[in-house]
């Protein structure tokens, strides 16, 4: 029998890493995804709009795109992803509108027709899914899990010296999901930096796929001091791989706090086992390289 595939709704700031994290998330057969919705944070909601659009286009197909939240705070990481978020890649022209112009509507539509509870993976700030827990109260219910790439496990950070970047752009949407109970499975900021790639590996894999120009363009204009000249921090990549290959990963059961006034988006994941979240862990550095470049490229011959 065919296994049913897990209904999915993807929440993205597209972002160099956003962009092949996406990649993975639709060369899989085992999701179904429902909606792609943008937010504010790496770069404006415009940009990351059409960005997401252009992305799901690409590779979703018809999957519907609804435009997100705007950034409480207009803080933007345009600095490692370039001005227009895709690095040196400049998008071809498009004509396209989103098909939703509000994602928390577009979101508690899905959810509520939905006939079982809808698994989300967010790429980016919660503003979105912190808005939709505001306007519709009970809607936690029909929330399977939240697989996200945010936060830091022990009040460290990338933006400020104790906030990631998704964290400090909207606090009070992190402590939303959390104070909902909504299980979540975080894909903590050091993951980044442990998953490096070197882009000159991600060339050479790229060579003779659909995916061989853009990345060039796209690495051309990206720089993230934290994993180094000449690789790619493979953030948002991990919570794809923990919802698609979760063999890769520990899953420690861990608590979660969000700092939402002196300290903005310092968070602490501290192991927990009766604590209602997961944060995780990498297994093994080289087994996970080897699944996401499969993930993103195909199987390859191992090269001679
Ligand atoms: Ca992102």
């Amino acid at each position: 029998m065919k296994k049913k595939k897990l209904p999915l709704i993807v929440d993205t700031d597209p972002g160099v890493d956003d962009t092949l994290a996406m990649r993975i998330l639709f060369g899989s057969d085992k999701l179904d995804i429902r909606l792609v919705c943008s937010v504010a944070g790496n770069v404006s909601i415009d940009l990351t709009t059409v960005n997401t659009l252009y992305l799901t286009r690409l590779w979703g197909g018809d999957i519907p795109v609804a435009r997100g939240c705007v950034s409480p705070l207009g803080v933007d990481a345009a600095y490692v992803h370039g001005a227009g978020g895709l690095g040196g890649y400049k998008l071809p022209p498009q004509n396209r509108l989103p098909d939703q112009t509000d994602a928390v509507e577009a979101t508690y539509r899905v959810l509520d027709e939905a006939e079982e509870p809808v698994t989300f993976i967010t790429f980016g700030p919660m503003t979105n899914i912190g808005l939709l827990l505001k306007k519709h109260p009970g809607i936690e219910n029909k929330i399977a899990r939240i697989y996200a790439m945010i936060a830091s496990k022990d009040g460290t950070g990338n933006i400020t010296p104790y906030a990631e970047f998704n964290a400090y752009c909207d606090p009070p949407a992190l402590r939303a999901i959390i104070d909902a109970g909504i299980e979540t499975v975080f894909a903590p900021m050091h993951l980044g930096r442990e998953s490096k790639l070197p882009m000159s590996e991600l060339l050479a894999r790229a060579e003779g796929t659909d995916m061989a120009a853009m990345m060039k363009d796209m690495f051309s204009g990206y720089r993230d001091s934290a994993a180094g000249d000449g690789y790619v921090a493979m953030y948002d990549a991990n919570a794809a791989e923990a919802l698609l290959r979760p063999g890769l990963y520990d899953f420690v059961r861990c608590g979660a706090a969000v700092n939402v006034t002196d300290k903005p988006g310092q968070t602490f994941l501290d192991a927990d086992p009766d604590g209602k979240f997961f944060r995780i862990e990498i297994r093994d550095k080289q087994e996970l390289a080897d699944a996401m470049y499969e993930d993103l490229f195909g199987k390859q011959e191992s090269k001679k």
